[in-house]
């Protein structure tokens, strides 16, 4: 029986088997070497991972290892919190991200997700920039059976976050997904841009006086491996990001890119994309992804 994890890596996994030969009991620091470079860790990542390791490395001893990596600082991830119906919070979900990297597609797939815990989700057209943005968001709504409200081509995304939030109060929404554009070849563009869609939307939502949360999700996508990292600081560092989504794992050998995301970002990984359509969405979970990489490395102990 293969999880939905292990089969979508495994196009890491079977490139770690296959780099060893064979499993093994124990590593050496060359064999682990070769298998992260295979896997896309950064290679700084792997050198601080490799020195503090001993020579021949159980499964145990690196168990440990990786989860320290993945041991952000703990932001409390704020897809855990707990509503009960009585204290209702408008929660407002900005998606950042480059072009391509599946943030449209990231949006249905949340959407799916909240719709089937009840939530009442409404969703923003924001990459207003490409025409076929909007139609790609709206023809999503049309087949989730979820409404978007959006604007014309051009229009400034802003007043349409401003819009979407005072419509999802009014009408009693619990969430709003925001897409955004993701063209970087403006970055000075893209900055301001995605500035003002914060100050108007926290703006919008502190007008209403009512609970309300505002978080920015980076999608990554996963084929990029580690060379994501460059763009996400740069998102990083634009605003206060609350947590990456990581896109394509299904069709990549670079799983361990994940390891040098939250390393370098020290932000938690919410959930994987793991295809195209709007079920395919996993909660990440740390130590199941750490374990499907240690069983593609190690022969199977009784722990
Ligand atoms: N295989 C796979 N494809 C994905 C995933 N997420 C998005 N895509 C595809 O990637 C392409 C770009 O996605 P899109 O959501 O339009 O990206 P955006 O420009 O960031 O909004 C589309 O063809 C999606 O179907 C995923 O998790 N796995
Ligand atoms: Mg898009």
């Amino acid at each position: 029986m293969f999880s939905l994890l292990s089969q979508t890596l495994q196009k890491t996994t079977n490139t770690i088997t296959s780099l060893l030969g064979s499993k093994k009991d124990k590593l050496t620091k060359e064999e682990l070497e070769e298998i992260l470079i295979e896997a896309d860790m950064d290679y700084e990542l792997i050198e601080k991972l490799l020195d503090s390791l001993p020579s021949y490395i159980s499964r145990e001893a690196l168990e440990k290892a990786f989860c320290k990596l993945l041991d952000t600082p703990k932001i409390q991830n704020p897809e855990d919190s707990q509503q009960t119906l009585s204290d209702k919070v408008l929660e407002v979900k900005l998606i950042i991200g480059v072009n391509g990297a599946g943030k449209t597609t990231t949006i249905a797939k949340l959407a799916n997700l909240y719709k089937h815990q009840n939530k009442k989700v409404l969703l923003g057209a924001g990459d207003t920039f490409r025409a076929a943005a909007i139609e790609q968001i709206k023809a999503w709504g049309k087949r989730l059976n979820i409404p978007v409200l959006s604007t014309q081509h051009g229009h400034d995304p802003s007043a349409l976050a401003f819009d979407a939030i005072t419509h999802a109060h009014a009408k009693k929404y619990d969430v709003v997904l925001l897409d955004t554009a993701g063209r970087l070849h403006t970055q000075t563009n893209l900055t301001n841009e995605l500035l003002k869609i914060i100050r108007v939307s926290q703006k919008a939502l502190d007008s209403l006086h009512t609970a309300h949360s505002l978080q920015k999700y980076l999608i990554l996508d996963g084929t990029q491996g580690s060379s994501s990292i460059t763009q996400a600081k740069y998102f990083a560092d634009v605003c206060k990001l609350d947590g990456i989504m990581v896109t394509k794992l299904d069709g990549t050998s670079k799983g361990g890119a994940i390891f040098s995301i939250a390393q370098n970002l020290g932000l938690p990984i919410l959930y994987l994309g793991i295809g195209e359509s709007e079920r395919d969405l996993l909660v990440f979970d740390a130590k199941n992804f750490i374990n499907t990489l240690l069983d593609s490395m190690f022969h199977q102990t009784n722990h």
